[in-house]
């Protein structure tokens, strides 16, 4: 059994969004039409309270973009994005949601971000989803969505360790930062990933 996984596709991470992930707006044809080629999609929602630690504006003295410790870990100062409730942390309009599932929600925590859709960056606590994945008879899963070096890349990473077979659809997603996306790749291959174009399974 396989499992579409949309990840963050919501307007903060769009044109015009307070984190925009350039040319973003390009996966919706692709990410729509893939949704029909699955018996199972499942979404993941970036959900920041106002005062996330991930936020340079937690921060007085540094810059967005900036990295610091947070919990041990390095994290990049992000831009304010994805506040629960606000109009930017919601799914685009152009995002076909009815086939969706289930909808987790990660980063709720101030204290640590959360990339991957299973857990947060310090492994502390699950979302999840992969029991539920599991409970639904899941042995493979694919991403598409936002961004693909940060919350793709890191669910997929996450995937793999959880024992799923994992694709990365990579004319589905857009990265925020190239050089970034070639290392996550590399990464991705290396640990058993697949790295694939939706044409392999649009039909
Ligand atoms: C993401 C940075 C901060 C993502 C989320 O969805 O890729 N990136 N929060
Ligand atoms: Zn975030």
């Amino acid at each position: 059994m396989k499992a579409l996984l949309l990840i963050d596709i919501q307007n903060d991470f769009l044109p015009g969004g307070a984190l925009a992930v350039p040319e973003g707006d390009t996966i919706f044809p692709l990410v729509n039409a893939l949704q029909q080629q699955f018996e199972l999609v499942v979404a993941t929602q970036d959900w920041h309270p106002a005062n996330h630690n991930s936020f340079a504006s937690q921060h007085p003295g540094k810059q967005v973009y900036e990295v610091v410790e947070l919990q041990g870990l390095p994290q990049v100062l992000w831009p304010d994005h994805c506040v629960q409730g606000t109009a930017g942390a919601r799914f685009s309009e152009d995002l076909e949601l009815n086939k969706v599932e289930a909808i987790f929600r990660k980063g709720m925590n101030p204290e640590i971000d959360s990339y991957s859709g299973f857990y947060d960056n310090g492994h502390l606590k699950s979302t999840g989803l992969a029991d539920y994945l599991r409970g639904k008879g899941v042995t493979e899963v694919y991403l598409c969505g936002l961004a693909a070096d940060y919350c793709v890349y890191f669910s997929a990473k996450d995937a793999l360790r959880e024992g799923f077979r994992a694709y990365l659809i990579e004319d589905a997603t857009q990265a925020i930062d190239a050089a970034g996306f070639e290392k996550a790749k590399t990464d991705l291959l290396q640990h058993g990933g697949h790295i694939i174009q939706s044409h392999e399974l649009i039909r």
